[in-house]
């Protein structure tokens, strides 16, 4: 009895929260023209781009994210592509995070469309999981005109499954008690991190589904795939003990900037970032106690939107990062490998963790 009671106060209540075809119903959001129609994010065709994302419309012809965009319109002639617009999706992304702050401090982004939330502590909608991922479904529908889907389970790696399961704009919910059937029927494919490599190695040894994998002994798997054996082992069980974590690790940090007109001399260029490398400096104090620059890095995108980027590893010689020369060679450096005018050029940091031990918790991101 007691141990029962224990375990119910264990159990979270976890939700996995991915926007539908997210650049894709942005753009047809802003532009009616474009609703119902088979259309795409992505980069030209004639300039080698490549599909971000696609209408569901856009999906039946089998186009698919990151594939060429040439080869898109081979499969669908007309499909109609747009350039990515990234500020309108970050906008959207927070809009999205300021709904699910209704309903739990921690909330791990995955990425703009998608997020972890821990919901156990959440007194709304009577306690009821399910009924809290309905509601921001709905919620999202009519604050955003934008569909989601949501997974709703007692960890991270079933939320993930079960967003998937329904999708687009359905909600999944893996009750405790029927977590032992569901995995059973699961193929091991399903599993994040198992990619078509991990899933041809499993299935020569006769692994399918998760109850096949349940079935292989831990030393084995563990002699198969070292640590990652333990991590398959326990999620073909469904057990994922990791908690949902607000504060992810920051790997870089970086401002940009695009001008209103092209800057055709690197003279100019070069001038140009003494603003940005101040405003770096800016951001990066904010976070200076919990990490450290290893490397600096430019980025130039030209006016035909080709782009490149530089990067040079910071000397632990105690050389000062910001002084804005270190960023000025490396333009000078990079710029001849276009030689065009330029649309934009940024400036980063790739960073470390601070391992100091007396540095506080990593802030939010
Ligand atoms: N994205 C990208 N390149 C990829 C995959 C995704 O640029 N190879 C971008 C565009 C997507 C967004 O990330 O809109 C979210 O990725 P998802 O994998 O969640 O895909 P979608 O939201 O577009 O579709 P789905 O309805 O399958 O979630
Ligand atoms: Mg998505």
């Amino acid at each position: 009895m007691a141990d029962s009671q224990q375990k119910r106060a264990l159990q979270r209540k976890i939700l996995h929260v991915d926007a539908d075809s997210f650049y894709a119903s942005v753009e047809m959001r802003e532009r009616p023209e474009l609703r119902g129609k088979a259309i795409a994010v992505g980069g030209n065709a004639d300039r080698r781009g490549v599909i971000a994302t696609s209408s569901y419309e856009a999906r039946k012809f089998g186009v698919r994210s990151a594939m060429a965009s040439s080869r898109a319109l081979v499969l669908c002639p007309q499909l109609i592509i747009v350039a990515p617009r990234f500020e309108l999706y970050k906008k959207v992304s927070r809009q999205f995070h300021q709904i699910f702050r209704d309903y739990s401090a921690l909330i791990e982004p995955l990425s703009l469309d998608e997020a972890f939330l821990d919901v156990s502590e959440c007194p709304r909608c009577c306690g009821s999981a399910t009924r809290m991922a309905e509601e921001i479904l709905a919620r999202v529908r009519d604050e955003l005109q934008l569909t989601v889907s949501a997974g709703v389970a007692p960890n991270k790696f079933l939320a993930k499954v079960a967003s998937d399961w329904n999708k687009p704009n359905g909600v999944f919910t893996i009750p405790p008690n029927e977590v032992a059937q569901f995995v059973r029927n699961l193929p091991v494919s399903k599993i994040n991190g198992v990619g078509k490599v991990t899933a041809e190695n499993l299935q020569k040894m006769g692994v399918v589904t998760c109850a096949d994998l349940q079935a292989v002994p831990l030393e084995d798997l563990l002699k198969r795939f070292g640590k990652y054996g333990k991590r398959l082992s326990e999620v073909a069980r469904g057990i994922d003990n990791r908690p949902v974590q607000p504060s992810r690790v920051r790997k870089s940090i970086s401002v940009e900037h695009t001008f209103p007109e092209d800057i055709a001399e690197l003279p100019a260029m070069l001038e140009a970032m003494d603003g940005l490398v101040e405003e770096l400096g800016q951001r990066f104090a904010k976070i200076e106690q919990h990490y450290f620059p290893v490397k600096r890095v430019v980025k130039i995108k030209y006016r035909d939107f080709t782009q490149t980027t530089l990067e040079e590893a910071i000397g632990t010689s105690g050389e000062n990062w910001c002084d804005a020369e270190h960023f000025r060679r490396l333009i000078a450096a990079a710029w001849p490998r276009g030689a065009k005018p330029v649309r934009l050029l940024g400036a980063g940091l790739r960073l470390q963790p601070s391992t100091r031990k007396d540095s506080p918790q990593l802030p939010l991101v």
